[in-house]
């Protein structure tokens, strides 16, 4: 028997949708049967993944993206994931305002998703919001994270294509190949090209690149380094058909697809390996007594952290 939410995600409903992604963000375990099912349907829309430091221009970027999909035609749905905050307030928020003039357009779905204490954090979350939206079939997924910490490169892992976005202004290439970034990057959106020198930081990004991709063989892709002027809607188009270049690049490469696919599933079972034993042993309501008493034998030095994780898995 099919599940009645999971079909009213299908049909479309969006009102089921919305209470979804709450109960989703909530950590709600009464929805594992819905989720279930919707992951069966999932894995056919594109997922393009937007990250860049605060500021940058994602959400212009997002907007003025949207905009053009629209104007093919296409339906889209965003979602914009702040692990930074804990409440969908400040960035989140104007990113909602900004976008507002898709609000009344039923080929546009915008939702925002915030750190609210789930357990497996909010990585997982948007993961789960991610097949949500795959399941709906709409014809793209634009997910906005907000800078680049672990948290982001978690939730872009889902992605099948990752724009990174930088801006001119000096020490963000830096800082972008120091936080690993550069390893989960499609595209290199070098936005704010109207501000001044932008050649620069696309030469930079550029070297970087190639210094990663050089020692690949001849089928890797080699991300593209785009300008963009988002609030001047300058740059968007060839964004666009960099983004469809690197959708065909992984469509002409199926084993390479197959590889991304692969890391994502292991990624998501990964975690939820995680979630079972921090739920198991870490919340206070479920520490056990044997948990305890292991515990005390660790203080006490009579065993180490280590044999005692694994005297407590094999129980
Ligand atoms: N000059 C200029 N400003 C921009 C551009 N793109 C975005 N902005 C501005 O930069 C600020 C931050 O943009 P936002 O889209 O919220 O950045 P986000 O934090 O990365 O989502 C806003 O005031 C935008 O109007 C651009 O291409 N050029
Ligand atoms: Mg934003």
């Amino acid at each position: 028997m099919s599940d009645a939410i999971a079909d009213a995600v299908r049909r479309g409903e969006l009102r089921s949708v919305a209470r979804l992604i709450t109960r989703i963000e909530a950590g709600d375990p009464t929805i594992a049967a819905t989720l279930r099912d919707l992951h069966a349907a999932a894995g056919n829309t594109p997922i393009i993944g937007i990250t860049g430091p605060p500021g940058a221009g994602k959400s212009t970027l997002v907007d003025q993206m949207l905009a053009r999909y629209r104007a093919n035609g296409e339906r889209v749905a965003v979602l914009a994931v702040d692990p930074s905050s804990p409440f969908s307030g400040g960035a989140i928020l104007g990113d909602r305002v900004r976008m507002n003039r898709h609000n009344t357009d039923r080929g546009v779905f915008i939702r925002s998703m915030a750190a609210r204490g789930r357990l497996g954090g909010l990585a997982q979350a948007a993961a789960d919001a991610l097949v949500v939206l795959d399941a709906m079939g709409w014809d793209r997924i634009l997910v906005e994270t907000v800078g680049v910490g672990q948290n982001e490169i978690d939730v872009l892992r889902h992605a099948d294509t990752v724009l990174i976005v930088q801006t001119p202004a000096g020490g963000d290439t830096v800082q972008a190949v120091k936080a690993g970034i550069l390893e989960v990057g499609d595209l290199f959106v070098v936005n704010k090209a109207d501000t001044g020198s932008a050649d620069r930081t696309v030469s930079a990004l550029r070297e970087a690149i190639e210094f990663r991709t050089h020692a690949l063989g001849a089928d890797a892709w080699h991300p593209p380094v785009p300008k963009t002027a988002a609030t001047d809607n300058q740059g968007i188009a060839e964004l666009l058909t960099a983004i469809d270049a690197h959708r065909r690049h992984l469509q002409d490469h199926p084993e390479q697809l197959a590889l991304r696919r692969r890391a994502q599933a292991r990624a998501r079972v990964t975690e939820h390996l995680a979630e079972i034993l921090r739920s198991r042993y870490l919340q206070p309501t479920n520490r056990s007594e044997r948990f305890e008493a292991i515990i005390d034998e660790v203080v006490a030095r009579r065993c180490d952290p280590s044999s005692a994780a694994a005297r407590l898995l094999h129980d």
